[in-house]
């Protein structure tokens, strides 16, 4: 019986104190509107030790919801496995529970279980704490990572389309009638495809023969990881139709940003901050590079158009969909979570005009177009009553304070990317050399007689 339920036990190892000036403005202020009549929830959240979940998992415990973290902690296995870390010091588990505990006097549990492979144990979880709501962020997220290898392939379908799979026979063996809310891409549209604004999951189409219909958005995913979402889709389509499970799918953009209010009260709450190419994000790695002094890293010609959003509105999306959850019998809710759209070189020379750093063009390691014009609504989260943070240089101060206070624990070789979407591509970035790349103190260490 493999079940380990963190409680309260365990010593404070660390503590000092985190600037809090340039968090983002306080979010209970600002959405308790929206969800004021909402009643306490318990609340599973899978994958709850990760970049997005931990902050949501706080930021849902600060709300007044009941929270239970279940994470295999893969994630940290990968970081083994690549031979990097999160630039910020994470602590672990158990120390990140207690710490809450100490700062708020909230219970946050922990259960050590793996989604796609302890079938038995998920369906005893569920059966115990009958959650009302389980937000699923735990999946293989990097899509180079996903591009890596055979098996990193392999691994990224297993684990991600396992876990969803089993997600849904377990609220059904349970017969806990819980909300599922997934974490889904922007990617699952593909990108430069749609020639017009993207809708929130379905589409109106006119059938041969002149049939209307309102049809899911056709699937385009651009990496392993991409498609393992477009999958998952599937399945809440057929178990939503099948068992009348009820579902919610986010279509997130690209996070940025590091700590929210809630990670900030305390230094052993700190979130996780990916840099190396597996798992860094365009921004985040921007911001990373430039308050480093390296040269920012834009694939290909940078007109690649993505969507963003800052991580704390990622936590606040996630609390509106828990608490507007479909009515039994309805179909699959579908929101698009992003704030903005932006283009890669534009946020580059943005980065760039603010720390001095060069830009610096490089081979595209990835299958994709070159430039893609992308226009998405966000219309369901703004009704209700989501004012996004978008692209805010004050904000970028918030990662940057981050970044130079870590900047020993950032190993420069992991910065190039190291993902190849095909032979061609790698070819293309033979010449690239993970060596080259210093951090600016070590160049000018390097230039002293
Ligand atoms: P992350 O890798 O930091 O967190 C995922 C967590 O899930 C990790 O803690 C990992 O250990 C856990 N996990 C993975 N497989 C598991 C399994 N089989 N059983 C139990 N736990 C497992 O990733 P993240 O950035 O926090 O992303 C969370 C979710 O949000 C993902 O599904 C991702 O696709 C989605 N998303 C992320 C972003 C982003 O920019 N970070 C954007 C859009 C969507
Ligand atoms: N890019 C660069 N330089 C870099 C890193 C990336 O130019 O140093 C470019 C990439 O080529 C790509 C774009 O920036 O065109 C975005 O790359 P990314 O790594 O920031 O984001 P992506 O691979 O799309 O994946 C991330 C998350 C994933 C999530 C997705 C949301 O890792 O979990 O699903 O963002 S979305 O992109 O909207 O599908």
């Amino acid at each position: 019986m493999k079940i380990i339920i963190w409680t309260s036990l365990f010593q404070a190892v660390v503590s000092f104190s985190v600037p809090k000036t340039s968090v983002p403005r306080s979010s209970s202020a600002l959405f308790a509107e929206a969800n004021g009549s909402a009643a306490p929830k318990k609340i599973l959240v899978l994958g709850g030790d990760g970049f997005c979940g931990w902050p949501t998992s706080l930021y849902l415990s600060d709300q007044g919801h009941d929270v239970v973290v279940v994470d295999n902690l893969s994630r940290r296995n990968i970081d083994l496995e690549l031979g990097c870390d999160s630039l910020t010091p994470i602590q672990p588990m158990e120390v990140r529970c207690q710490a809450w505990k100490e700062v708020t006097g909230k219970d946050i549990r922990f259960v050590n279980l793996d989604v796609a492979k302890e079938y038995d144990l998920l369906v005893q979880l569920i059966e115990k704490e009958k959650p009302d709501s389980i937000v699923h962020f735990a999946e293989q997220r990097a899509a180079p990572y996903s591009m890596k290898t055979s098996k990193t392939k392999r691994y990224t379908v297993d684990n991600n389309v396992g876990g969803s799979n089993n997600l849904c026979c377990a609220v059904i063996d349970s017969g806990v009638d819980a909300h599922i809310v997934h974490l889904g891409t922007m990617g699952v549209y593909g990108y430069g495809t749609s020639g017009g604004e993207i809708p929130e999951g379905y589409i109106d189409v006119i059938l041969p023969g002149g049939r209307e219909s309102n049809i899911l958005h056709p699937a385009y995913p651009g990496s392993v990881y991409h498609a393992t979402k477009c999958l998952d889709a599937l399945l809440w389509q057929f178990y939503n139709k099948n068992d009348q499970l009820r579902v919610t799918d986010l279509h997130q953009g690209i996070v940025w940003g590091t700590n929210t209010p809630q990670t900030a009260l305390d230094e052993r709450l700190i979130n996780r901050f990916d840099y190396d190419g597996d798992y860094g994000t365009v921004l985040n790695r921007f911001l990373m590079q430039g308050a480093m002094g390296v040269p920012l890293t834009v694939y290909g010609t940078g007109g690649q158009t993505r969507a963003f959003i800052h991580i704390s509105d990622t936590a606040r999306c996630i609390e509106l969909a828990i608490n507007n959850p479909p009515k039994p019998g309805d179909r699959v809710e579908i929101f698009n979570q992003v704030a903005e759209t932006r283009r890669v070189r534009d946020i580059a020379n943005l980065v760039a005009k603010l720390t001095g750093v060069e830009v610096n063009y490089i081979p595209n390691p990835r299958q994709e177009a070159d430039e893609n014009e992308l226009d998405v609504s966000n219309k369901k989260f703004c009704n209700l009553g989501l004012d996004p943070i978008t692209l805010d240089t004050g904000l970028f101060d918030e990662v940057t304070e981050v970044v130079k206070k870590y900047k020993s624990r950032c190993n420069p070789q992991k910065i190039l990317p190291a993902s190849f979407w095909n032979k061609k591509r790698a070819e293309a970035c033979a010449d690239l050399d993970p060596k080259s790349v210093k951090l600016a103190e070590e160049k000018t260490e390097a230039a002293a007689p």
